[in-house]
């Protein structure tokens, strides 16, 4: 009986009926019974219908399709082999390097940033949202804080200065506590205006190769996420991609929620993106045969190339069939064949609006049924559409270049995605842990890589095993991004000086100078200085810094009171001494022991 219902409601519902879903209606109580459940379901099939290009209906007819491809196994690469991709290596720095980050920090000005930030990150078992982790720990700077200073920094380096648009992906499960941060911290010194919030919704579980949409109750379907390819899907949905292009942003840079060392390479990589003209530029690095990080590869076939990530289950088969029998295995260097995905993409945005349209922002959506018979006619659980972010370049044609850009690994690449227990056992297999320790360890060795960069006598100090998970002690060096972008401001800034294997030293602000900065020992200095204010460092400090303690099983425990961030690291750092300098007016100052 369906004159109960809206009109709207009575077409939706003959709509599912048309493509084959009576599964979904043939339980119901009569009327006057339930009603109230059949409401909400109504309600979650409307939003999801409204949310979904095309609605319910192109979702269930790209499921078909889908499925039916799936079921005749097709290998997605058959008839195509892989070459290198067309690369830039700026794995080492030098004139090259120095080269782009100065073209790209021309191009802060015409750039948005795209943060995707729906996943749960259910591999790492924190109970937050991944951006509210502490980067590091002595000053337990959040991801989310050290994005938003980034954006600050670029934008104190235009040369017509401009708010850069900052988009943040989010999800049902991750959209409120971003949304709490934020607003909490008031958007850390960011306008409300140029945060730009898109939340990707679940879609429906589909149980069987007709597209037939799960339930879980008579009332309520099984919801699932659909992946960071939305991120494509939301910013034409928005209108956002269009509207920022029309405002004059050319590139869009792409970054995860938990890889902080991205700011390191951002500069350089957009740089490529310029001169190469790219349409797309994967950020890449030498990736470790087996790891969880996808290969990117130019794909030649009969009918052309493109290049493409190809992820990570699906490269061994792929290498098997075509250049190397042997499957995914290490070269001389140790090294897989092709440089590995870290998922920054630079986009240009004339083709991206364009392909946008195209698409209706449907960027390849795959499946991945889990067959329980031989015949593939059913499912072990219930399956959904997904898609990648990385995949934007399948709907490319030959006029758009695609190409890689390959950086040194920890100095761009250091996610925080596993717990310590798995982090210890990659470790121990040879792949990198990923964990919260070695993402800090990181951090401090690109503020270390700086220094040394800028002539300043580096003394590293030896890996230490905190359960299993490798963490270099020192010196720990926190170089904010409002103190350098790039590394020709670093060595404009560090003049000589030396630091030793325990010591810390934490820069934030544009116009530090250090000349001939010496510290010894466990020593730790924090300089912070706002605009305006011109700070010169000068001579020896010697003091009892920041020191390195385990945290024991009992602190580590569920019922201990220790912060979170602080027990999926193990450690944490005891401060018995730094010597903090802070400038909060302009001026000229001088700081010396
Ligand atoms: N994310 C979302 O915003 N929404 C989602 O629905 C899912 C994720 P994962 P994955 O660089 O280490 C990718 O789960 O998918 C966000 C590449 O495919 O950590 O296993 C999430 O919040 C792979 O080629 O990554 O693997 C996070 O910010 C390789 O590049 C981001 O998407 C690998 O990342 C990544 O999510 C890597």
């Amino acid at each position: 009986n369906l004159a109960q219902f809206s009109e709207t409601r009575q077409e939706l519902i003959a709509q599912l009926l048309v493509a084959g879903q009576t599964q979904l209606f043939e339980n119901w109580d009569t009327p006057g019974v339930n009603d109230e459940a059949k409401d909400a379901f109504l309600t979650s099939l409307e939003k999801i219908n409204t949310n979904y290009p095309g609605g319910l209906s192109a979702y269930i007819s790209n499921a078909q399709i889908l499925l039916a491809q799936a079921k005749e196994s097709k290998n997605p690469f058959e008839g195509l082999s892989p070459e290198q991709p067309d690369n830039v290596n700026l794995s080492e720095f030098g004139d090259k390097y120095d080269h782009y980050e100065t073209l790209g920090l021309q191009q802060f000005e015409k750039t948005a940033i795209v943060l995707v930030a729906g996943g749960l990150g259910e591999r790492l078992g924190y109970n937050g949202i991944k951006l509210d982790i502490a980067v590091e720990t002595l000053e337990s700077t959040s991801y989310l804080e050290h994005y938003a200073s980034s954006i600050k920094a670029m934008e104190a380096r235009m040369t017509n200065p401009r708010l850069l648009p900052f988009i943040i992906m989010v999800s049902q499960d991750t959209g409120p506590k971003t949304l709490k941060t934020l607003e909490s911290n008031n958007y850390f010194g960011l306008q409300k205006e140029q945060v730009f919030i898109l939340q990707q919704e679940l879609v429906p579980a589909i149980s069987d190769n007709n597209g037939s949409l799960a339930l879980k109750k008579t009332y309520e379907l099984i919801l699932k996420p659909h992946g960071h390819g939305d991120i494509h899907m939301l910013l034409y949905t928005s209108g956002l991609a269009e509207k920022l292009a029309n405002k004059g942003i050319e590139h869009f840079v792409f970054i995860q929620d938990t890889n902080g060392q991205v700011i390191n390479a951002l500069p350089a990589a957009l740089g490529v993106s310029l001169e190469k003209e790219y349409d797309f530029n994967s950020i890449a690095v030498n990736r470790i045969p087996g790891e969880a990080v996808g290969a990117l590869a130019k794909l030649v076939g009969p009918k052309g190339e493109l290049t493409l990530n190809v992820e990570y289950n699906q490269l061994d088969p792929l290498l098997r069939d075509t250049v190397s029998p042997e499957g995914d295995v290490p070269n001389a260097q140790g090294f897989s064949m092709f440089p590995g995905n870290i998922n920054i993409l630079c986009i240009r945005l004339t083709s991206y609006v364009r392909i946008l349209k195209e698409s209706q922002g449907i960027i390849a959506e795959f499946v991945n049924p889990k067959y329980a018979d031989a015949s593939k006619t059913t499912f072990k659980k219930p399956t959904r559409l997904e898609t990648m972010m990385q995949d934007l370049p399948k709907l490319f044609g030959p006029g758009e270049k695609v190409g890689v850009t390959i950086f040194a690994r920890e100095w761009s690449f250091s996610a925080n995605k596993n717990n310590i227990v798995d982090a210890a056992a990659k470790y121990q297999a040879g792949s990198p842990p990923e964990s919260s320790a070695t993402a800090e360890d990181h951090f401090y060795m690109a503020g270390r890589s700086k220094l040394q960069e800028a002539g300043m006598t580096v003394n590293a100090a030896d890996n230490e095993l905190i359960l299993g998970v490798p963490f270099q002690l020192g010196p720990k060096v926190i170089l904010r991004p409002s103190f350098a972008m790039t590394l020709a401001e670093v060595r404009n800034k560090v003049s000589g000086g030396s630091i030793s294997d325990q010591a810390s030293l934490i820069l934030d602000g544009r116009d530090i100078h250090l000349e001939g900065l010496e510290l010894s020992g466990s020593t730790a200095l924090i300089i912070k200085a706002c605009d305006g204010a011109k700070v010169t460092v000068k001579g020896p400090f010697n003091n009892e810094g920041f020191t390195l303690v385990k945290l024991s099983e009992e602190e580590r425990s569920p019922e201990s009171t220790v912060p979170e961030y602080l027990k999926i690291r193990a450690y944490k750092f005891e401060n018995s001494g730094a010597q903090i300098y802070e400038f909060n007016e302009p001026g000229e100052y001088t700081v010396e022991n």
